[in-house]
């Protein structure tokens, strides 16, 4: 039996996933989400992430990523499978979060003590015990110099595929490197989570690969390598500090003896980790142009595949590179789950709010049904405006993410974007695409190439049960609405 293993080290969750795949058999065999506050109380976080008082600064413990991949081999044992089948590893991280190790973290991965907990032997190798993560939108001022520094937003996007962005790594580097130039100085390599993991798992320094180190405001997007004006930009010597861009399905090495000893894993191999969009992307069957995915999470996502790097003309997406190779384009909000389910609104990104408070339009005297249907209205015809650039009149929209399970929330989408809604039949679309990542570089680290159309046959195919086809009745009404809505989006602002 050939299986593979994919994770997905999220804003609030660590998930695990293992497909099987044989010549006759291609099915999941084993999926488990690790909830971070509930699970590792003893990090205190809420939501995964820890939020300063100034509101803006938001952090995460990389050690409890740490102990959570700790905990789940543990639970991946446990649970009877024979872990020496799993031929190769594959991961995701939440984008742009970065995490700082010192020198000694080389030799540290090296000599991980199976007979010892991880994080009792990590601990040391940290040059900055938080990690800056995706919510924090501390870093104005930092934009702001990068942007000059590299000739204004549209050569920036034009260069790394995003304006900057606060939550990207850059500015958050540069904030590091001048709030804080002695734990800089003793930093000897800034890592995404997504190979910060990896390197846990190879129990050495793992590369990056274009899907997400294209989160970061520093890599050249159509040479697929670090850009020296963008390195320049940001913090002295920053070249040296950061990971080598690797081709997203090389093989990093085999995995440690720490987690062959422990968990009984065999010679696996380990895959470079992606970003979680990015890798969603693969899990969701969106591998070739034209497709549109939606994901709604504590983010809300809107991504498609393409062929070239060219930047969103309005200048609010993204372009990353895709772990498929080509490129993804995704527009991302920051008010997704939150929104809906607490009301909570947060610093929004798209468009970019920095104070955020509820803004009402012809809702006067409504009651509580109709503002909280109002508020997913809102997000559905903010969906579509940001996301004509990525596909501008997609026939169908593979939903993802907690809220797909939610049939009037993609009946909205349906009407606002006038398509039909499918939900993508994996519940953790970012583990199952690791998990294929790994099927994919491990047969090909074997000589064969089997096309990613095949990669994903038998895994992505959308649930039938949730089909939703937009009502005429409602499409009308919401293409009348939507440049109202865009004229109070942007008088808003
Ligand atoms: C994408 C982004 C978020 C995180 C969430 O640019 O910031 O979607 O990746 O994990």
């Amino acid at each position: 039996m050939a299986t593979y293993l994919g994770f997905d080290s999220s804003t609030q969750s660590l998930t695990a996933t293992v497909i099987e795949v044989t010549s006759s058999e291609r099915r999941i065999v084993f999926e488990h989400v690790l909830q971070f506050d509930a699970e590792l109380p003893e990090y205190g976080t809420t939501h995964g992430v820890i939020e300063s008082d100034d509101g803006k600064t938001v952090t995460a413990p990389p050690a409890m990523w740490a102990a959570a991949l700790d905990r789940m081999a543990g639970i991946l044992a446990a649970s009877g499978m024979d872990l020496s089948a799993i031929r190769a590893v594959a991961g995701s991280g939440q984008q742009h979060g970065s995490v700082y190790l010192t020198a000694d973290a080389a030799a540290v991965l090296r000599g991980l003590d199976a007979a010892r907990p991880l994080t009792e032997q990590i601990g040391g190798m940290f040059s900055r015990t938080d990690s800056p993560v995706w919510l924090d939108c501390s870093t104005t001022a930092e934009c702001a110099a990068l942007t000059n520094a590299l000739g204004g937003d549209a050569a920036l996007a034009r260069l790394t595929g995003s304006r900057a962005y606060e939550r990207f790594t850059a500015a958050q580097i540069r904030k590091f490197a001048s709030a804080d130039p002695a734990a800089y100085t003793r930093t000897a390599r800034i890592h995404l989570v997504s190979s910060f993991m990896a390197s846990l798992l190879a129990g050495r320094h793992a590369p990056l690969e274009p899907g997400d180190a294209s989160g970061m405001n520093l890599m050249d997007l159509a040479a697929r390598r670090w850009s020296p004006a963008a390195l320049d930009a940001t913090a002295p010597d920053l070249g040296r500090r950061l990971p080598p861009i690797h081709e997203s399905w090389t093989v990093t090495g085999d995995i440690a003896p720490y987690w062959r000893r422990k968990y009984g894993f065999g010679p696996a191999i380990v895959i470079p980790w992606s970003g979680d969009n990015p890798s969603a992307l693969v899990g969701l069957g969106l591998v070739t142009p034209g497709a549109l995915g939606i994901s709604l999470g504590t983010s809300d996502t809107v991504f498609g595949p393409r062929a070239q790097p060219a930047p969103d003309p309005g200048g609010a997406g993204h372009v990353f590179g895709s772990p498929a190779g080509g490129y993804m384009a995704l527009t991302c909000f920051a008010n997704g789950s939150l929104a809906r389910e607490r009301v909570r609104f947060v610093p929004e990104i798209t468009p970019p709010v920095a104070y955020p408070r509820p803004r009402r339009h012809n809702l006067d005297g409504a009651g509580p049904s109709r503002l909280v249907r109002a508020i997913v209205e809102a997000q559905a015809m903010a969906m579509r405006l940001h996301s004509r650039w990525i596909a501008p009149g997609p026939a169908t929209i593979r939903a993802t993410g907690g809220a797909a399970a939610n049939r009037e929330i993609l009946q909205v989408i349906a009407d606002v974007f006038d398509a039909e809604v499918v939900r993508g039949a994996p519940r953790n679309a970012a583990s199952l695409g690791a998990a294929l990542r790994a099927y994919h570089a491990e047969r090909r680290s074997e000589g064969e190439l089997v096309p990613w159309e095949d990669v994903v046959a038998g895994f992505t195919a959308p649930d039938t049960e949730l089909r939703l086809r937009p009502d005429p009745a409602n499409v009308a009404v919401y293409a009348g609405l939507l440049p109202e809505y865009a004229a109070f989006e942007k008088q808003a602002r």
